[in-house]
């Protein structure tokens, strides 16, 4: 028994060896509020097409793991009430129990090298929380990079985590994490996060062939590009910070925990800026959907 539906959009395009693009569900269904969350997807999806490649965003429905989601199915999981939020843990939990979720980057990543797609677009990655010391907060998203050869865009970590750290934890695990045309890594909200990123390319044909070396390597992981923000969509973090600290503390003190803190602050920075964070996160995501086409259409070309 196979594990993957595809799409009839996905599988012809693996028929045809068209470039793919594998996209995140957790978006749409923990990370912006409806229709915006729909109205998003469906552009990062057009996105995408509109690069010359095609997209395969991933959810696991009444139990099978699907790579590419109809129009009516993405309509649905963006209502939906009940989905639960799956990485790495819950994701065999869920397909054998029948159920719904959407899958974050880590699991995203497990489905998309099981489908064969080489490139995963996204917003921004899990990481290490603030105060980590404390609540051992730390996403799955950063271990899925160490173990699964995919290489995800994102534009950053989001700006609510602590970054140092999270840049630590990536170098640890050895994780490639690329800055993509600039030297600092990005923050999300904002292009720059004052923090120099580890590595920089400036060219997708350089991020599609570092790709398949560490494959001809053998190594294990996949590769993290940090794209920023365009310049007229950032929020200066001088701005947001203050924000970030209020929507950190509240959740604190509210005791949200696990899985359900991220989406509680970006729900609360949306509230926070009067919407301007979704602005600037639909932004960023179709721009790093545009820069994981092109690099999807290098790997092909060098491929084939
Ligand atoms: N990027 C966004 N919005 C999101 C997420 C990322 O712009 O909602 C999701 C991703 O699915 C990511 C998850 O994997 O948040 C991280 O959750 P956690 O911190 O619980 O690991
Ligand atoms: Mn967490």
């Amino acid at each position: 028994m196979s594990m993957l539906q595809f799409s009839p959009e996905v599988a012809e395009a693996k028929r045809n060896n068209i470039p793919l693009v594998a996209l995140e569900s957790t978006i749409v269904t923990h990370g912006m509020p409806f229709p915006d969350n729909l109205e998003t997807a469906w552009k990062v999806e057009e996105t995408v097409r509109d690069a010359g490649a095609v997209p395969a965003t991933i959810a696991v429905l009444d139990g099978t793991l699907h790579v590419g989601l109809s129009e009516g199915e993405l309509e649905e999981l963006a209502q939906a009430q009940t989905v639960a939020k799956l990485s790495r843990a819950d994701l065999a939990v869920c397909m054998a129990t029948g159920n719904t979720g959407s899958t974050t980057v880590a699991a995203t990543m497990i489905a998309a090298a099981k489908a064969d797609i080489a490139v995963f677009a996204t917003g921004g990655i899990g990481g290490v929380h603030r105060g980590a010391e404390d609540s051992f907060d730390i996403s799955a998203d950063l271990h899925e990079l160490a173990q699964t050869p995919v290489t995800v865009v994102s534009a950053g970590a989001k700006a609510i985590l602590d970054l140092p750290k999270t840049l630590e934890v990536l170098e640890t695990l050895g994780v490639p994490v690329i800055a993509f045309g600039q030297d600092d890594f990005p923050a999300f909200w904002s292009a720059s996060s004052g923090l120099r990123a580890p590595l920089r390319m400036d060219e997708a044909a350089q991020i599609a062939r570092a790709h398949l070396v560490r494959s001809e390597l053998g190594l294990k992981g996949g590769q993290l590009v940090a794209n920023p923000i365009p310049d007229d969509n950032q929020i200066p973090a001088s701005e947001l910070e203050p924000l970030i600290y209020r929507a950190a503390r509240e959740a604190q003190q509210q005791g949200i925990s696990g899985k359900d803190v991220t989406p509680f602050l970006l729900n609360r920075i949306f509230e926070l800026t009067h919407g301007r964070s979704l602005k600037a996160n639909i932004a960023l995501i179709c721009n790093n959907a545009r820069v994981a086409a092109a690099i999807a259409a290098e790997i092909n070309t060098a491929l084939t």
